[in-house]
């Protein structure tokens, strides 16, 4: 399109939508009528993509997440298209990421599980493979966050609310979700998933719940038409928002209709497309040929039972036919292996949503139970195994008897899952069992997050690394080249001056471009260990106080994360690092050494100008607790050196790049398996002077929690020996001398300028292995046997 037409069409879609023009519109309408113009551009491709899936093996990810963050400049930038667009918009004399910045993150998601959701769809489109991706339209993403005097505060996040060009809504290929005491419309909204420059649309189908007057809803139930709009609230409800905790599940009946809607909806979409495109096996006997889901997590499990459903109730198959169907396409993936995010339901719950359902559920287990009891099995043995135990359906042993594959997210945890979690499972049906270790996009999170290291590294390799990242191997040679790592330490600071700026700008403190930027974004939990950072900060304020310490490098620790808002002790770790802040930070012979920076409301749009700022990547998590980690990548792309304990992905991360690169440290799974029963935190603090003195802080008038005695529950949680539950789960105190000795090695190192400008070519030449492409084709070939479309 050229620059004529653009301008034509632009103002078309502004006079149309808004009534006005190029120069009455505001940066927002300018933003949503380029976006239209993508949308369009994008559509023929999207078209020939979807053509093309319709007679061949498909995959399918099924997740309550995606957290896709903002879309116009990451599609520019696929489609090829970003540069030609700056110009054409800077001869109209506006600046193109003026308008990016206008756009709402799409924040489908809590953190990990979702933002990797989001990364595999798009390797997928970019590697030309067959994978749709179906979720959930929830009208309201996860909070906004801000702090008030310290402590986190919530608001709702109404994304679409000035409309959201990049979905399509197919309101012809609606579907009805039925519950026990409710019938509501499932209606699909469309994104498209732009391929790497490849001419693929790959599609990502969102449900949202509705419930309009078009639909004859008597049909169905029998409500009162005065009550007509309370059945819409609550049909609406189901989607109405995300729930915002990360690890730990609600059991809430709410949340297992919103899974079964999605679940139920998309099943139908599948069975629907199947019969269409191949009319001639009515038995579905071909199916599984045909269809592979893969389960992210435990939260679309309910399509296991919805798939019996529909191929017994309405396509007349019997059990033995459609259990043959069902277990042999779905595929499972575990994310974690903390108790407290394990799903399990009560069976009034379950019957609740949908008796029918918990019916097929019950004789799932009966019949698996019979199996084992003809294997000889015991009667402990069994009970171990047991789908529905105690009134509770297990929806983990759901998957795991009827998926063909289960996968863990890094080495060490597909370790943990076989020999210690689901070791009965493992014995069980051994083969079953397989690894994925996760990986991100190198398009957002470098591409496009790191422009000037992007091209830099194109001056150096060419392009080829571009579409296949193990070749930033190559990187290595120029290790020794001065002025090859003197070029990559210049663009660091430019992207430390970007979030220096940002900082400045949006929580009003100045910080050193030249001081080392320390940092750890992920969401809060006690098992991430943020309270392990501020420990290790608070110890720097006393020595620097105390004159222990003189003449250290200048460093800035910079947070950011959301807690859970129903998770008391996280927040009052949120609260303690604000205070933590505000004590360095207002101090003027510690500030002269260190900052504080808490960012709020940390989302994947902040991460894009965070990850390529950062000198030290924390990734401090209890050895064994973080299945994988995906933000230990992201840094390590953009050049970051890992502080890390051996724990998920870092492992991986640590082989790759070198120990000698990185900053490991801290007990291992096996030291921490060998301690925990005689564990007992209370010596290290009275032992440790450095440890009682931090700990200590919690009770001074130093700091202090508003009277909200949240700064005493983190305390009683450490040491204090009059409670009932174990101390010190997560090892903060048994950790803390190596952390401050690793940190110590830190600041030495940082000293001798190449050397770390060395370390740092390392990780970004060993980060291959770590883009989603990998993980991508991984799964592609060895558990959803699918082929790129340009190769059949
Ligand atoms: C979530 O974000 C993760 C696991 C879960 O069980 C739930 Br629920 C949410 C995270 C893990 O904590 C990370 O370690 C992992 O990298 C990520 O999922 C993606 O696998």
């Amino acid at each position: 399109m050229e620059k004529e037409e653009f301008l034509l069409r632009f103002e078309k879609i502004l006079f149309n939508m808004f009534g006005k023009d190029l120069h009455t519109s505001t940066k927002k309408e300018k933003y949503i009528a380029f976006s239209k113009i993508i949308m369009n551009e994008l559509a023929d491709d999207w078209k020939k993509t979807s053509d093309k899936h319709k007679h061949i093996r498909n995959a399918y990810y099924f997740s309550a997440e995606f957290l896709i963050g903002r879309s116009l400049g990451n599609n520019l930038l696929n489609m090829g298209l970003d540069e030609k667009y700056s110009q054409i918009l800077k001869e109209l004399d506006i600046d193109i990421n003026d308008l990016e910045i206008q756009e709402e993150d799409a924040a489908l998601g809590n953190g990990g599980l979702g933002r990797l959701a989001a990364c595999f769809m798009e390797s997928a489109a970019s590697l030309d493979y067959p994978l749709t991706g179906y979720g959930v339209r929830y009208r309201q993403g996860l909070f906004k966050q801000y702090f008030h005097n310290g402590f986190q505060m919530e608001v709702g996040d109404n994304w679409t609310l000035d409309k959201d060009p990049w979905s399509r809504r197919v309101e012809s290929e609606s579907k009805i979700i039925r519950y026990k005491n409710q019938v509501v419309k499932a209606v699909p909204y469309d994104m498209p998933v732009v391929g790497y420059k490849n001419h693929v649309v790959n599609t990502l189908r969102l449900w949202q719940a509705e419930c309009d007057d078009g639909f004859d809803f008597q049909k169905f139930n029998n409500f009162q038409y005065d009550d007509s709009v309370k059945e819409k609230n609550r049909a609406e409800d189901i989607t109405r928002v995300l729930y915002p905790n990360d690890i730990q599940r609600p059991g809430k009946v709410l949340r297992l209709k919103q899974q079964y809607f999605f679940s139920s909806a998309s099943i139908q979409d599948i069975i629907e497309k199947y019969e269409k495109n191949f009319p001639n096996d009515v038995n579905f006997e071909d199916f599984a040929k045909y269809n592979t889901i893969q389960l992210n997590d435990t939260h679309p499990v309910m399509a296991i039972p919805e798939m019996m459903r529909v191929l017994m109730d309405d396509k007349k198959l019997s059990w033995k036919q459609a259990w043959n169907v069902t277990s042999n396409v779905f595929n499972y993936t575990n994310h974690t292996i903390l108790q407290e995010a394990m799903e399990k339901w009560n069976v009034d719950v379950v019957e609740e949503v949908s008796p029918r359902i918990m019916d097929i559920i019950t004789e799932i287990d009966r019949r698996f139970v019979s199996d084992l009891v003809g294997l000889y099995y015991s009667v402990d043995r069994i009970d171990n195994l047991r789908i529905v135990k105690d009134n509770t359906v297990n929806m983990a042993h759901l998957a795991i008897l009827t998926a063909v594959k289960i996968n863990g997210v890094a080495k060490i945890h597909t370790e943990i899952l076989k020999n210690d979690t689901l070791k009965p499972w493992h014995d069980l049906y051994p083969d079953k069992f397989v690894n994925k270790t996760n990986g991100i996009t190198p398009r957002r999170w470098l591409f496009y997050a790191n422009p000037e290291l992007t091209q830099y590294i194109t001056e150096l390799l060419g392009e080829d690394w571009k579409t296949d990242l193990t070749k930033l191997k190559e990187l290595e040679k120029f290790r020794d080249e001065d002025n090859v790592l003197d070029r990559l330490m210049e663009i660091k600071l430019h992207n430390k001056i970007r979030l220096k700026k940002y900082i400045k700008e949006h929580e009003q403190i100045d910080v050193d471009e030249n001081s080392i930027f320390d940092i750890q974004v992920k969401r809060l939990h006690e098992y991430k260990r943020q309270l392990l950072n501020a420990f290790h900060i608070l110890n720097l304020y006393y020595k620097i106080k105390n004159n222990e310490i003189t003449d250290i490098p200048k460093q800035t620790y910079i947070f950011g994360a959301k807690a859970a808002p129903g998770y008391f002790r996280a927040k009052a770790i949120i609260k303690f690092i604000n205070e933590v802040k505000n004590l360095v930070n207002n101090d003027d012979v510690v500030n002269k050494y260190i900052k504080v920076v808490f960012l709020e409301n940390f989302n994947v749009s902040i991460g894009e100008l965070v990850y390529p700022a950062a000198d030290v990547s924390e990734q401090i998590s209890t050895a064994g607790k973080e299945a994988s980690g995906t933000g230990n990548m992201k840094f390590m792309l953009n050049g970051a050196l890992t502080v890390g304990t051996y724990d998920g992905a870092n492992i991986e991360i640590f082989n790759h790049a070198g120990e000698d690169n990185n900053f490991p440290f801290g007990a291992t799974v096996d030291v921490l398996n060998s301690i925990r029963d005689n564990y007992n935190p209370v010596e290290y603090y009275y032992k440790d002077e450095n440890i009682k003195r931090v700990v200590d802080t919690l009770l001074s008038d130093l700091i202090n929690d508003s009277g909200s005695f949240m700064f005493l529950d983190i305390y009683n949680s450490l040491v204090n020996r009059d409670s009932s539950f174990k101390l010190d789960e997560y090892f903060v105190l048994k950790d803390f001398n190596d952390y401050e000795q690793i940190h110590e090695k830190i600041l030495q190192t940082y000293a001798d300028k190449k050397k770390w400008a060395k370390m740092s070519l390392m990780n970004i030449a060993n980060f291959g292995e770590f883009s989603s492409d990998r993980t991508i084709k991984e799964y592609a070939e060895e558990i959803w046997r699918i082929v790129p479309n340009e190769k059949i």
